[in-house]
Parts: structure tokens; sequence; C-alpha cells
């Protein structure tokens, strides 16, 4: 099955590979808008050499605790870098952005889809995102970025992630979204703990009925710090081996920071799975 994001297409016969380009200042020290459109343009460079089919370009952190970006700071940080990648390299640009007017100038500068942890849910989103004419990436959140990981709980994690994800793609059916432009994410460790996440990885084939293509990210993620006791740069064994879980159960986009590796791992998927 062939993804079409802006004309450019992308084989979701095989696992693809999304590589994290994050363009927020305290995830480099700042050396002007030069310099910081030159990096990130190097890193993409770099991502897509290593077998990333697509870039995501985030302007605001998700962290817990982060500091909420302005309209004006985060079209200055991302729109520049999603401009250069869409132009130079033959790569799917995502936008990493819950805002509007994010969504547009994106899709103007050559963006091919738009990847949204809040589902489109802020005011405005499903409407720029449907007159984008952009594949759109729907999440699952519970509560928001700054309290999300207080105290996440669920009766069926499952079920409650697969009845957010069928609403949000008939939300998005409805502003009218075709069907093929959707993809669905369970949005791991957002508003999770590591035995929903744990969960939801075991269970992942059971969503992959919900009508569209999978998009999975736990690169990295806290998951496992909580598992292994990992800090966030010794993860990439722990991350390998949930995204081979997660490719094994049909996911067909993995959201990663380690690009070599994760394409090496997949590729293994995608042999066994034709043998
Ligand atoms: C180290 C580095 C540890 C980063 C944790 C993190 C997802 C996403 C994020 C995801 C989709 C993150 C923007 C969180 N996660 N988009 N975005 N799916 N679609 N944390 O899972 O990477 S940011």
């Amino acid at each position: 099955m062939i993804l079409d994001c802006a004309g450019r297409p992308l084989d979701l016969s095989q696992p693809q590979v999304m590589g994290i380009l994050n363009v927020t200042p305290d995830s480099f020290s700042d050396g002007g808008s030069y310099q910081r459109l030159e990096r990130a343009l190097a890193r993409a460079r770099e991502m897509v050499a290593e077998g990333a089919t697509l870039i995501d370009i985030g302007g605001e952190s998700t962290r817990p605790g982060a500091d909420a970006v302005s309209v004006t700071e985060e079209l200055e940080r991302v729109i520049p870098v999603v401009e250069a990648v869409a132009r130079e390299l033959p790569v799917v640009v995502s936008v990493d952005t819950s805002k509007p007017e994010v969504m547009a100038a994106a899709a103007a500068a050559g963006a091919g889809l738009i990847n949204d942890v809040y589902a489109l849910r802020q005011p405005g989103a499903m409407a720029a995102a449907a007159a984008s004419g952009l594949t759109v990436c729907l999440m699952h959140m519970q509560g928001e970025p700054r309290s999300m990981q207080s105290a996440p709980s669920y009766t069926d994690v499952i079920a409650e992630v697969a009845t957010f994800l069928q609403d949000r793609r008939a939300a998005a059916l409805a502003a009218g979204i075709a069907a093929e432009k959707i993809l669905l994410d369970p949005g791991f460790g957002f508003g999770k703990q590591l035995e929903h996440n744990l969960r939801l990885l075991a269970h992942l084939a059971e969503l992959s009925h919900l009508g569209a293509p999978l998009l999975v990210g736990v690169s990295r993620k806290s998951m496992f710090g909580a598992l292994l006791g990992r800090s966030v740069h010794e993860r990439l064994y722990g991350s390998l081996a949930a995204a081979v879980l997660a490719a094994s159960q049909g996911a067909a986009v993995l959201r990663v920071h380690d690009v070599a590796a994760t394409v090496d791992a997949l590729k293994v998927v995608t042999a066994v799975r034709g043998a």
C-alpha cells in the first residue's frame, strides 16, 4: 500500500522510519538562525542517508513542564527548516505541531504530513489540516503535556485508546480528510505509565484494524528508563526491541532518534516476513 504525502509516495507494505528533528533552542546552544538552519539540514541529510523516508520537524517541546511556544516563535523555528528539507531532500517532511497557523505555513513550505499530538483537537486545527490537503497523524494522549504523567489511569488502556482513535478518525473524515490520508498512533508515553505502555505494545496488532496505518514512537522514551534503569542516552537497545515488536505487529511508521540502527533492525523484520 502506497501512502501519498503531498506527491511524495511512501511504501507502507514495509515499515518506514521517521527521523526526529528537534528545532527547539534547548536541543543545542543557539548560534543564530543561519547556524540553526545549517545544523538542522545537516542532521536531516544524515538521517536520509541512513534510510529515513520521513523527517519529523518539531519546534515545541512536548516534555512535561516545557514552556509553551508562541505562534510567531514556532513559525520562525520550523518553517525555514521545513522549506529547506523539502527542497533539498527526497523525503516526506512531517511537521510536529498542534497550531493551525503552523500547519498552513508548513503545507505551503512543502510539508507532506501533519503530526499532531493533540489529534487536531485545538481550535482551528482540524479545519486547517483539512484545508491543507496533507496526510495527518492522529495520536492518543490522556490529559495535557504539562500534567499527563501525574496520574494516568485506565480501566482498559487498549479499548480506551482504540475508542479515542476511532472517534478522532471519524472527526477527521467528517471534516473532509480522506481515509487514505489518515495515520493513527497510540501515543506511547503520553499520559501512560509503564504498565500501560507495555500493554499497548503487547496488543498493538489489535489497533491495526481501525482503518488506518499505525505510526509508533517509542524511541528513548521513559518506559525504558522505568524498565531498564537507563538514562536517555542508554536506551537504544530497549528502543530497538520495542521498534521490532511494533513492526512485527504491523506498525507502518516508526518515529525514532537512531535512524541507522532502526533501519537495520526493521530490515530483519521485513526479511523474516517475506521468508
Ligand atoms: C527522549 C527523547 C525521551 C524524546 C523521550 C522523548 C511522539 C510524537 C513525540 C509519538 C507521534 C518524545 C512529537 C516525545 N512523541 N509524535 N511526538 N508519536 N506521532 N519524547 O509517540 O519523543 S515527542
